[in-house]
């Protein structure tokens, strides 16, 4: 199998936490997105999509969103599992993987894309262009905060955001506030006590190698 991916981009960004965590080595090709890498015919031949990352099988199976890439690599890799081992966990990891995604990730994709000029006439990803919409760049912010507000107020009972571990939806809601944080200016307030002691708590977590 062969991933394309593009390792500072925010979707590619919550893989590679994901497989360093796990320790996984898989034969990677980075594709600079600051040269449009994604949008060249020697990409979009193999990823119609257009997007990053994507893994393609050895049968020519191609995974283009993140969650079902990761689902794929802890079938074959289930140490150290990201995704939940019963039934409930497995279900309450990705039903925050997709709070997460549609409330956060996408406010502030819509912040970004709909307000930085380098994206104008490409406010989505993909093959097709899209014009700006100005005014859901001001509705993405005023939504980040708003997520951030209710992720502050889930994570006041218990130590990750979907359990009592660490799991896949916390590395969905590290790469969003980093993605926040340089795209859409907009970090959580001191205020947000539970959402900083959890981000600490999250990326040492992460980081913990025994
Ligand atoms: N739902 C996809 C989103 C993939 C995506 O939108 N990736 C962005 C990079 S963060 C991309 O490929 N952008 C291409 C572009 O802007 O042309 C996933 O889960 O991976």
């Amino acid at each position: 199998m062969k991933l394309y991916t593009f390792d500072s981009a925010p979707n590619p960004a919550r893989l590679k936490m994901f497989i360093d965590y796990k320790g996984i080595a898989i034969d990677t090709q980075q594709m600079d997105m600051a040269k449009a890498a994604q949008l060249d015919t020697s990409y979009t031949e193999i990823v119609p999509e257009a997007t990053l990352p994507a893994l393609v099988l050895d049968d020519g199976t191609r995974l283009t969103e993140v969650i079902a890439i990761a689902h794929y690599l802890e079938g074959i890799y289930p140490d150290r599992p990201l995704l939940g081992t019963t039934a409930s966990e497995r279900g309450l990891i990705l039903n925050w993987n997709h709070r997460i995604f549609n409330t956060l990730f996408m406010a502030c994709a819509e912040a970004f894309r709909n307000g930085h000029p380098a994206y104008a006439g490409r406010a989505l990803p993909g093959p097709q262009n899209f014009e700006q919409i100005p005014a859901l760049a001001e509705r993405g912010k005023s939504r980040l905060m708003d997520g951030l507000e209710m992720i502050n107020a889930e994570l006041a009972d218990r130590p990750f955001i979907a359990g009592q571990q660490l799991s896949f939806a916390d590395i969905d809601l590290l790469a969003v506030m980093t993605f926040a944080k340089w795209a859409a200016k907009t970090e959580p307030t001191e205020a947000m006590s539970d959402l900083n002691a959890w981000r600490q708590r999250a990326t040492e977590a992460l980081h913990d190698n025994t």
